[in-house]
């Protein structure tokens, strides 16, 4: 049996990024044979300097979507990075398996120093994803493309660590969805779709209407051809749409072409944003029938599992490192 690990930011909106790129993936691999770990990682997120009178509101919320996503609750735990402090001890140890030059050379860290200034927390970030993967000791870690290298660096940490002190670890493995490992913005399809940039228009929120839905899908950024065809170099706006709805429909990206030969661009952003809502409601009418009541009992039923896994990775480790 395979143990995986996920996290969620608890930044903003839940979008259709995080759903197809990664949550959706975890609602398949939920009702295999595995034992899941899905977090909330809000100590993450502290790295963006939040609101702190937002930040109950959105670990709630982002919780409420898990649930509503269809993650099979019984061999899943949902649960909040904070609840558990082992993710940080063991992070301190690991930090002490890796480079600094390792993180430097980050994409993400270097993206993220001209956005939000170089404080300690962005550089060593990378760091405290390992341990989230290893407090675990999970062997799959499903996340979209933009984190291979995060994932890379936790191997590394993993080797090395496994070299001084013997086989502690599994070697995790990254998996993605079937497509759709990284959906871009609806206006600006050269930018991922992304929860905290101010992009409305280019973002499909979980929450967001039929109507919005709809309106969105139609002034979306495309090319001035009228071709349905994938090609992510010159027609990033339209191979973004192919995506979506091959993600949806599990076609191949060749089956959407085949299937739109003959449809104008207007009527295959009409059928995508459609393919849209069907998705989302659903989703939606889980999420409006779940009370602060569920999730609260939810989360302090997942807690003494989730602990004990995390104590035991943290109990073996200290012996180990002599500590
Ligand atoms: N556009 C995307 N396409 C596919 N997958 C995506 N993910 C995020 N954006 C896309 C995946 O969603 C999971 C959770 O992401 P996160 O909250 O940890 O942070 P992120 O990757 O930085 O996502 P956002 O939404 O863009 O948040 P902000 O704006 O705060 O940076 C991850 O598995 C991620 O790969």
């Amino acid at each position: 049996m395979k143990t995986v690990f996920s996290g969620i930011q608890p930044t903003g909106k839940v979008h259709l990024g995080n759903l197809l790129g990664a949550i959706n993936n975890w609602v398949h691999l939920s009702n295999e044979e595995n034992k899941n770990y899905f977090c909330v990682v809000d100590l993450h997120s502290l790295t963006t300097h939040p609101d702190p009178s937002l930040m109950q509101e959105n670990i709630n919320e982002t919780i409420k979507v898990l649930i509503s996503s269809g993650i099979n609750q019984k061999n899943s735990n949902i649960y909040i990075q904070s609840n558990v402090p082992e993710h940080v001890q063991l992070s301190w140890i690991l930090s002490n398996f890796c480079q600094i030059g390792e993180l430097q050379r980050m994409t993400q860290f270097k993206e993220k120093v001209d956005q939000l200034g170089s404080h300690a927390g962005i550089l060593t970030y990378p760091v405290l994803m390992a341990a989230d993967i290893l407090i675990h000791k999970a062997n799959e870690v499903p996340v979209g493309d933009d984190q291979t290298q995060h994932l890379e660096l936790t191997r590394n940490i993993v080797e090395r660590f496994n070299n001084s002190y013997g086989e502690i670890f599994p070697l995790p493995e990254r998996t993605t969805g079937k497509v759709g490992a990284r959906l871009m913005s609806l206006r600006h399809p050269d930018n991922k779709m992304s929860k905290s940039k101010d992009d409305l228009n280019g973002t499909i929120y979980f929450d967001d209407s039929k109507d919005e839905i709809i309106k969105k899908f139609k002034s979306s950024v495309t090319d001035s051809e009228n071709e349905i065809k994938f090609d992510n170099e010159t027609k990033k706006g339209i191979s973004n749409l192919i995506d979506v709805y091959s993600t949806l429909h599990e076609l191949t990206h060749a089956d959407v072409e085949n299937k739109f030969k003959n449809s104008s661009y207007s009527e295959f952003k009409i059928e995508v944003g459609e393919s849209v809502v069907s998705y989302l409601e659903p989703i939606k009418e889980r999420y409006d029938s779940l009370s602060e009541g569920d999730v609260a009992t939810l989360i302090k039923d997942n807690l003494d599992d989730v602990k004990n896994s995390a104590k035991k990775t943290m109990d073996e480790v200290s012996a180990v490192v002599g500590v």
